[in-house]
């Protein structure tokens, strides 16, 4: 054949990438995947270190119990994680498909007229600054506020209880649940609420600048809203009314997850090469799209420790949603549901703890928590430097071995063995509440930026008495949407629902056995799980 141009080799084959995205609370992370779904590349922007000029400590805003984000920062922060990926080398051209998630709860108020701008994009301009006037509030609430007690209180009680609530939307009434953050922002600024045309989730935000036009929000990420009822898969009207006027135009309908919205947008095609029939799929909740990326399936539980620390589950069956945690519909099956619960003072109380015990440092902090036995010689502790979702406690707590409430701790090691094991012991004595046993033959999936630690992950191998698996990236939520990317495109290529995990079947992720338990330190964590769960009802009563 020497000499003879090889015409079939010539013509190469056109490749199929897919990108997913993550607006997190810290950063907004990018990863690309090839066809058979192996990581590419990888790109981050973290907004405090990126985009100092928004002054945001940790991704937000605190004032009192209130904290936001602003939104034309989530915005900026894609500006430059575009230009990031165009230097990884990345051809946008051969992206088939984008798939995305967001901080769930949180809320974007496109302000009237804002969807013509959207869908007008000058490509030779930045979208921050054409953007920047599109948000009638300019702050959006977020997951870690906890200011609308008041209206969590009115829509139980007009409901006919807590219990009720959660039958009919999967969670009773949590502060950072949708419904109420916007009840509030019709109460303290109505002209606002008036003059905002849609309300995005930070999910369908995101799905929004990339489609050109309003997304609307997933069934999934729609579960975190005290909207959505989760059987019917439609807005409950009731719960519409409570919280403000004209609601159902201002979301749209929910659609499931796995939606194919529409081809990208001119701006993208024009500015950054992407082919123009690119396809958007229905961006989700951050927790819902990690369940994606770990192609988790009945039976398993994983455990995010990100700025969250989250348990969640797939449940297969009809859902029971009970006063603690929550039920959203499932992101990647149509019948099925998840099960999650969410520990607000994860990472951040962590890196505290590190900052003032262990010089700022991972290696430090972990030598001292090496230093020290499991059980810490009976001393306990529960750090909720915010008020926490699970129980709603807020303070610190030390207990020495005879259950005596004590000011501080001697040594800096018990310290952090005590932050570590009180966080660790409450995620396992609340995923019992939800019906999860521990147990020499349990696997636990854990992601997010603390998974990188193995000295925390061997302490969680022995609290859950378990073995511990990771995956090679940390970050299972991008990955998540990068592979909803693909089925979604799949599925509507097909004209068929393909299972999600019949599709990933030979494509799963590789996941890596990280830590075993050690039998006579999982055999004290029994006894201290119960102490811990009777420590933790005591401050309750207390409070
Ligand atoms: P999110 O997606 O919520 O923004 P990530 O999952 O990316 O958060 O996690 C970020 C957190 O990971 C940081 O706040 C940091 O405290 C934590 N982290 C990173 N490396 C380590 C480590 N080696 N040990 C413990 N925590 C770590
Ligand atoms: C889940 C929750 C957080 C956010 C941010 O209910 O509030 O996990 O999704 O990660």
């Amino acid at each position: 054949m020497s000499g003879v141009p090889d015409i079939l080799a010539e013509v190469a084959p056109r490749r199929s990438y897919f990108l997913g995205l993550d607006f997190s609370t810290q950063q907004l992370k990018a990863v690309v995947v090839d066809e058979k779904l192996k990581v590419l590349h990888e790109a981050a922007v973290n907004f405090d270190r990126n985009l100092p000029e928004y002054r945001t400590n940790g991704g937000v805003k605190k004032n009192g119990s209130s904290i936001t984000a602003p939104t034309v920062m989530w915005v900026k922060a894609l500006d430059l994680l575009m230009d990031q990926l165009k230097i990884t080398g990345l051809d946008f051209q051969d992206i088939s498909a984008i798939s995305g998630a967001g901080q769930q709860h949180g809320s974007v108020y496109w302000r009237k007229g804002a969807e013509k701008v959207l869908s007008t994009l000058d490509p030779t301009k930045f979208l921050f600054l054409q953007l920047a006037n599109c948000f009638s509030v300019q702050d959006s609430p977020v997951w870690m506020d906890s200011s609308t007690q008041s209206y969590c209180e009115t829509m139980e009680k007009k409901l006919g209880g807590p219990q009720k609530l959660a039958d009919l939307t999967g969670s009773r009434a949590y502060e950072r649940f949708t419904g109420h953050q916007i009840a509030k922002i019709l109460t303290e600024k109505a002209e606002l609420y008036f003059n905002t045309e849609r309300i995005s989730l930070v999910s369908s935000f995101g799905c929004s600048i990339f489609l050109g036009s309003y997304s609307p929000i997933d069934w999934s990420d729609a579960s975190g809203m005290n909207l959505l009822d989760i059987n019917s898969k439609e807005w409950d009207s009731q719960c519409l009314h409570m919280c403000a006027p004209d609601l159902k135009e201002k979301l749209d309908k929910p659609v499931v997850a796995h939606t194919c919205l529409g081809p990208i947008s001119s701006y993208f095609v024009e500015r950054y090469s992407f082919d123009p029939s690119c396809q958007v799929v229905a961006f989700t909740g951050d927790n819902p799209a990690s369940l994606a990326g770990m192609c988790l399936e009945a039976g398993d539980i994983a455990i995010s420790l990100g700025t969250s620390d989250t348990v969640f589950l797939w449940l297969s069956g009809n859902p029971t949603p009970s006063l603690e945690g929550h039920v959203f519909c499932n992101p990647v099956d149509p019948q099925a549901y998840m099960a999650l619960l969410c520990f607000k003072n994860g990472s951040l109380t962590r890196e505290r703890i590190r900052n003032v015990y262990a010089n700022r440092s991972w290696d430090q902090f972990d030598a001292l928590l090496n230093c020290t036995p499991p059980g810490n010689y009976g001393y306990v502790g529960m750090f909720f430097d915010e008020q926490e979702i699970t129980p709603k406690i807020q303070g610190t707590f030390r207990f020495d071995p005879s259950d005596q409430r004590i000011d501080a701790f001697e040594e800096a090691a018990t310290e952090v063995r005590a932050v570590i094991e009180g966080q660790l012991l409450a995620k396992r004595v609340h995923a019992e509440r939800l019906g999860f046993r521990t147990g020499e033959s349990c696997r636990v999936f854990v992601t997010g930026g603390a998974s990188n630690n193995k000295s925390i992950l061997q302490v969680l191998s022995d609290v859950f008495n378990a073995h511990i698996y990771t995956q090679d990236t940390t970050n299972s939520t991008c990955l998540g949407s990068a592979y909803r990317a693909a089925h979604g495109l799949a599925v509507k290529q097909s004209d068929a629902f393909i299972p999600f995990n019949e599709f990933m079947a030979d494509r799963r992720p590789n996941f890596t056995l990280l830590c075993s338990p050690r039998v006579e330190a999982a055999k004290l964590y029994d006894s201290m799980a119960a102490r811990y769960a009777t420590l933790e009802s005591s401050v309750l009563t207390q409070l």
